[in-house]
């Protein structure tokens, strides 16, 4: 027998740990040592590690350069450390049928952990050798309230951060207090770039420096503000490529392709895309070596990214795990789910945009379900359902409007929104199942309280709507479409999910 039949393979103890002197040949992102650093990254994490280290590899291999990444997670301990004892190696294994490919960055020059200081991240990006920092936090690493769109000073961390907290915890009081130091030192231009399902998050992450900057006292304010304005750009950008967290059956896989030991491989699919503005303030990596398209409007690439790609993940998540299914492609193969898939696709997400001249858009909408349909990846429905109560504002609020400004309820958008409700907050007596339970949101536990006091799923709708800490106060002004959710949520918990997505099907089909 050629291969041992296992669910969950065990890493062979005895194989050598993934090192500088292990290292197995042809498998280095690029040839030389690891370069000093050029950029400081907040947010090390599984997507970093596929997305941004690897697009830096292969600049560096074709044309050298200063552009190492320090780069330091204020979410995790064992990663950075298992980092650290791997001379700053992993592999990324890329995850598909019929693929073996692996491949180790080799970019990083420090990995610090949630234990470290982060006063080493301020003094980090303080340094004229750092020309960019990146980030790579999630939607809810910025801290900003969905009400205002400005910083959320509610936040014990804002707080502490606008108070002069010499450790700032926020990754916009660690990026704002850095720029200050530059600013009061040597001055030198430097780039934030944003790398985050955020719309306009260039723009975002600007508007949110700018606005601790404002809350500053006015003699640090002035000096500041003058430094950003001429020396600081925040590019726009589009980052995509479905990554998971690690697990043993991962281990396994970069065990058997290295023949060496990774601790901390990342998964990934193979597809890959990068759209970004070339507004680079001290120079910056030949990224489009590895295939990242620069252009002056991403605003196109970002929509369509957000909206078709993780708009309609929320709805397979969220479908997916009221229906029993643990993964995106056992959701996508259901076909009352590939039906309002669909309908949310070319009916309620893609008249809200403009597609990019470059893409055609059916071809994009079947590579969109060839990603999905990638089982050997099996991306939980519990992943992507996770941190909804952040992620969904930025996927469905302007469709939202779009379709009730021309007179037209977005049935599918609808039912994701009520999908999300009965998942994170079921009401007292209904059970979402236990691929619904293990979604994670920072929102859970408010969103709980307030369905622990409401008795109807027209009552808690409208409570999680008339807060104003999910979602935009915009959305809780079009009563028609919260009654809607309202009504979908009511019939996922009467009568089940697939009865609530009969329903939206037929009412898209009478529009
Ligand atoms: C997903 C994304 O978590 C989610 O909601 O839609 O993580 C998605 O996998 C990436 O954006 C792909 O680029």
């Amino acid at each position: 027998m050629k291969e041992m039949l296992s669910t969950e393979p065990r890493v062979s103890g005895d194989l050598a740990l993934l090192n500088e002197s292990t290292i197995p040949p042809g498998v280095r992102g690029h040839s030389g040592p690891t370069p000093h650093t050029g950029i400081v990254h907040i947010g090390l994490g599984n997507f970093h590690r596929a997305h941004l280290s690897v697009y830096t590899a292969k600049a560096i291999d074709a044309d050298g350069g200063d552009w190492g990444i320090f780069a330091s997670s204020s979410m995790d301990r064992d990663m950075p450390a298992a980092l650290v004892a791997q001379d700053l190696l992993y592999s990324v294994v890329d995850i598909a049928p019929g693929t073996q490919a692996i491949t180790v960055p080799a970019v990083h020059t420090a990995a610090l952990g949630c234990d470290a200081d982060s006063a080493d991240v301020v003094a980090e990006i303080a340094k004229a050798g750092t020309k960019i920092v990146t980030l790579t936090v999630t939607e809810a690493g910025y801290t900003f309230s969905p009400s205002t769109n400005g910083l959320n000073l509610d936040s014990p961390l804002v707080q502490g951060d606008l108070a002069g907290a010499t450790s700032p915890a926020t990754a916009i009081g660690q990026v704002t207090r850095g720029l200050q130091a530059r600013a009061l030192t040597h001055g030198a231009p430097v780039t934030v770039l944003s790398c985050d399902n955020l719309v306009d998050n260039g723009d975002h992450t600007a508007h949110l420096v700018r606005h601790f900057v404002e809350l500053l006292p006015a003699d640090e304010r002035g000096p500041l503000l003058a430094y950003i304005d001429s020396s600081v750009t925040f590019p726009n950008s589009m980052v995509d490529r479905i990554v998971l967290a690690t697990d043993n059956r991962h281990r396994a896989m970069a065990a058997k392709r290295l023949g060496v030991r990774d601790a901390i491989p990342v998964p990934a699919e193979p597809f890959t895309m990068w759209v970004l503005q070339d507004n680079f303030a001290a120079g910056r990596p030949r990224w489009e070596v590895g295939g990242a398209i620069f252009t002056d409007d991403v605003a196109p690439y970002d929509l369509l990214k957000l909206r078709l790609l993780n708009g309609t993940h929320s709805l397979l998540a969220y479908l997916g795990a009221l229906d029993g299914q643990a993964t995106i492609p056992d959701a996508r193969f259901q076909g009352f789910i590939e039906h309002a898939a669909r309908t949310l696709l070319n009916d309620e997400y893609l008249p809200t945009l403009t597609v990019p001249a470059a893409i055609d858009a059916d071809e994009y909408i079947e590579q969109l379900f060839s990603r999905w349909s990638n089982s050997v990846l099996a991306d939980p429905t519990s992943r992507v359902g996770s941190l909804g109560s952040v992620k969904l504002p930025q996927r469905i609020t302007e469709p939202v409007q779009h379709h009730i400004a021309h007179g037209v309820m977005p049935e599918n958008i609808c039912l994701t929104v009520a999908g999300f409700l009965a998942c994170i907050a079921p009401l007292d007596g209904y059970e979402p199942g236990p691929f619904a339970r293990a979604m994670l949101d920072p929102a859970k536990d408010r969103l709980a309280t307030l369905a622990a006091k409401c008795s109807t799923a027209k009552e808690l709708t409208w409570a999680v709507f008339e807060q104003g800490d999910v979602f935009a106060p915009v959305l809780a002004e079009q009563p028609g479409f919260v009654d809607r959710v309202a009504q979908y949520l009511d019939l996922i918990i009467t009568s089940g999910i697939r009865t609530a997505a009969a329903e939206a099907a037929r009412a898209s089909s009478h529009h």
